[in-house]
């Protein structure tokens, strides 16, 4: 695709995203006093994840007109041969609802199912994560770089854990056994700030699973502009990490990580 063509998807991305972000932010105090459950009772969505989308699709029939939109609350179309937008109205709903400001409104277009162009809006920082296909990743117009570490044993990283109980649990024994081998952990709550947060330096590492394609879509082709080594669902199981994995980590550090998450038994998580 054409460096033009995915600059303009990234545009429509940015323009959608902080519309977005300012109705989550502004609808909150009605949205969290009516929120309903998912797979369980810890899978939360509010009003505001709803109307979020509604705008999203809106907006998207308004500026695409025709293009379909794969999406946390309304679902989509499961062939994505050509263009298709992912997009997640409120990544992070959890930290949303509790008052936690990590989270974030992600837009991202893809074609026959790989990221060409997203967008990432933070609503309480304002901050804009981007990135376009070959074209690099953004953080408010500034260049995104992974970090530079090459010692797993001083990486921060970051995972995150299914509503599911007994798979959070497996989870959790995991990358409780890495915690033993890196810097540190963090979990943050939403994906998509995770893997820009790999983009940034601002995490060394990151690994989760169960994600959908809406939490990764925009933040994993972010973190790969930035130069990370990024594994998807689908793609992580030849590395061991397990089919619905989603990866990314500096290069310094990616394959010993890597190593350690299989031997201590990521695959089977
Ligand atoms: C969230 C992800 C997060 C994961 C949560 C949840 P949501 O997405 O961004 O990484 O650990 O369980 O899936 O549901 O807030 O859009």
């Amino acid at each position: 695709m054409a460096v033009a063509d995915t600059e303009a998807l990234r545009d429509i991305a940015v323009l959608v995203a902080r519309e977005t972000a300012e109705l989550v932010l502004d609808a909150r105090a009605d949205a969290i006093t009516h929120v309903v459950t998912k797979s369980g009772e810890t899978d939360i969505v509010t009003e505001a994840d709803k109307a979020a989308e509604r705008l999203i699709r809106d907006r998207l029939a308004e500026l695409g007109p025709g293009q379909p939109v794969l999406g946390e609350e309304g679902g989509g179309p499961t062939d994505l041969r050509g263009l298709t937008w992912v997009v997640d109205p409120i990544d992070g709903t959890v930290n949303y609802l509790y008052g936690l400001p990590w989270y974030a409104v992600s837009v991202a277009a893809q074609m026959d199912g790989v990221s060409v162009a997203g967008a990432v809006v933070e609503p309480v920082s304002g901050r804009v994560w981007t990135a376009t296909r070959g074209g690099g990743a953004w953080l408010d117009g500034t260049p995104l770089r992974v970090s530079s570490t090459t010692r797993l044993e001083l990486a921060l990283v970051g995972s995150g854990f299914a509503y599911e109980r007994d798979r959070r649990r497996r989870q959790a024994a995991v990358i409780g056994e890495v915690a033993g081998r890196v810097r540190d952990l963090r979990r943050g709550g939403a994906a998509s700030l995770d893997l820009c947060s790999v983009a940034a330096g601002w995490l060394d590492g990151y690994v989760e699973h169960g994600l959908h394609r809406w939490d990764w879509a925009a933040g994993a082709l972010i973190a790969e502009e930035a130069g990370a080594v990024v594994r998807l669902p689908g793609d992580a199981i030849r590395d061991g990490l397990g089919a619905d994995a989603t990866f990314a980590a500096a290069p310094g550090i990616a394959e010993d990580l890597r190593a350690t998450l299989v031997d201590a038994g990521i695959g089977s998580v």
